[in-house]
C-alpha cells in the first residue's frame, strides 16, 4: 500500500532522489552558543539518510533572522564547516540533504542578538518566545530599499554557503509566518510602496530573493517553501488570496527543484483557498511539489496515488524514528511522537 514512496523521482537532470519520502525542516535549537551544528547534530541527519531528501531544520541567514534558542546559522566560517560535517556525515551514509535558509522578520527576538527586528511594515505579533515565555515580540522596524537589497544580499550568500558547506541544494523558507511570508500576507504587509498593497508588490521581494538564489546556485538546486493559508502567528485575509494565485504563476516559470506546503495538518480547509493548502497549491501550480501535514506513510502514499502532490514530507514521525523509512518499508511498527521528545536528539 505504500509502494508508491519507494519509487525513484528525478527532480530535474542535476538531482535524482531514492524515493519519495522527504524529512521535513524540524527545528531543535541544539547548535551551539556560536551557533554551529554539533557532532550530535551530525549523527542525527546521517541516521535519518534513507530519507529520498532531509530539509534541515530551518538555518539563520544572518543574526537578527534569530527567534529562537540555539537555532544553527549559515553565515560564519565555523557554521559553514559544521555544516559541512552534517553534508559528509549524511553523503557518507547514502543520503542528500538542502539547508532551508530562515530569516524569521518580526518573529526574531532581540534578545538573541542584541538589535532591532525587522519585518514589512511595523506590525507586532501577539504573544511570546516558545520556551521562553518572558520574552515578549516586539514590534519590528520597516525594512527600507536598502534594507531590502541587503537581505536579498543575504540570502544570496546564504545559499552561497550552503552549497560551499556540502549541501545538496536549498529550500529557501516563505512558509510559516517567517519574513518572506511576511511580505505574502495582509496581516504583516501594510507597506503602501512597491513591495505592498497590490499581488505584484507583495511577492515582488519574495521573488527577488528566489531569482537571486537561482542566479548564484542555480534553478535546479533552489527549492521553496509556502504557506497560502496562514495558521500560525498570521491573521488570514481573504485579500491574500490573490497574491498567491499571482505568485504561484510566476513561480511557474521559475522551474525550481521543488515546491513544498507549510502545514501541520493538511486536512485544514482555508475558506478563501475554496480548499487545503495543497489542493489549493496544486491547482495552481503544474510542477513537482511536496506534501505535508499530519500524514501517515499510508494516508501519504494514498495522497500520492491520487495525484495530490509528488512527493511526501514527514515530520514529527521522524523525530520519534531516526529509521522511519526502514520501519514504512519493512511494515514496521513506529514509535508515536510526543512534545517530550524534543528535548534531545535520538
Ligand atoms: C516544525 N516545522 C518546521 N517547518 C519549517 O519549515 N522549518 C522548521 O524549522 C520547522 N521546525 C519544526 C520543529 C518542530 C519541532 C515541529 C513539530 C515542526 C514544521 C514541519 O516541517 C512540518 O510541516 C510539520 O511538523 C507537519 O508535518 P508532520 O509532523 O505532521 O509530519
Ligand atoms: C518552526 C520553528 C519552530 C521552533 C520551535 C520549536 C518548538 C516546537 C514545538 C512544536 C509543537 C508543534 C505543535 C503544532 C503547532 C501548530 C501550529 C498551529
Amino acid at each position: 500500500m505504500t509502494a508508491n514512496l519507494f519509487q525513484p523521482y528525478q527532480l530535474n537532470s542535476t538531482i535524482t532522489l531514492n524515493n519519495k519520502i522527504l524529512m521535513a525542516p524540524l527545528t531543535r535549537c541544539m547548535a551551539d552558543d556560536e551557533l554551529v551544528p554539533t557532532q550530535m547534530m551530525a549523527d542525527y541527519y546521517a541516521r535519518r539518510a534513507a530519507a529520498g531528501l532531509i530539509i534541515s531544520e530551518a538555518v539563520i541567514i544572518r543574526p537578527d533572522g534569530q527567534g529562537y534558542p540555539n537555532t544553527p546559522g549559515l553565515f560564519t566560517p565555523a557554521q559553514i564547516d559544521g555544516w559541512r560535517m552534517v553534508t559528509d556525515a549524511v553523503h557518507r551514509a547514502g543520503g542528500k540533504i538542502f539547508a532551508q535558509l530562515w530569516h524569521t522578520g518580526r518573529v526574531a527576538h532581540s534578545s538573541f542578538f542584541g538589535g532591532q527586528i525587522i519585518g514589512p511594515s511595523a506590525v507586532a505579533i501577539e504573544g511570546s518566545v516558545p520556551r521562553q515565555r518572558e520574552l515578549t515580540y516586539e514590534v519590528p522596524k520597516a525594512v527600507s530599499h536598502e534594507e531590502i537589497e541587503q537581505l536579498i544580499n543575504d540570502y544570496s550568500q546564504a545559499a552561497a554557503n550552503a552549497i560551499d558547506a556540502g549541501f545538496d541544494g536549498v529550500e529557501i523558507h516563505g512558509a510559516n509566518a517567517y519574513l518572506i511570508d511576511q511580505f505574502l500576507h495582509h496581516d504583516s504587509n501594510r507597506r503602501t510602496d512597491e513591495y505592498g498593497e497590490t499581488p505584484q508588490n507583495m511577492a515582488r521581494f519574495p521573488l527577488a530573493v528566489v531569482d537571486a538564489i537561482c542566479e548564484r546556485i542555480g534553478n535546479e538546486r533552489t527549492a521553496l517553501r509556502v504557506s497560502p493559508g496562514a495558521y500560525v502567528n498570521m491573521k488570514g485575509d481573504s485579500r491574500d488570496r490573490q497574491v498567491f494565485d499571482y505568485f504561484l504563476k510566476q513561480l511557474e516559470s521559475r522551474d525550481l527543484a521543488y515546491l513544498h506546503i507549510g502545514i501541520f495538518d493538511d486536512s485544514v480547509q482555508f475558506d478563501y483557498l475554496a480548499g487545503s493548502a495543497s489542493s489549493y497549491t496544486r491547482a495552481h501550480y503544474s510542477k513537482t511539489l511536496v506534501g505535508v501535514g499530519s500524514y501517515s506513510a499510508k494516508t501519504g502514499a494514498a495522497a500520492l496515488s491520487e495525484n495530490k502532490f509528488d512527493l511526501l514530507a514527514i515530520g514529527r514521525p521522524f523525530i520519534a524514528n531516526p529509521d522511519y523509512v526502514e520501519r514504512v518499508r519493512d511494515d514496521q511498527p513506529l514509535v508515536e511522537y510526543s512534545d517530550a521528545m524534543l528535548g534531545e536528539l535520538i
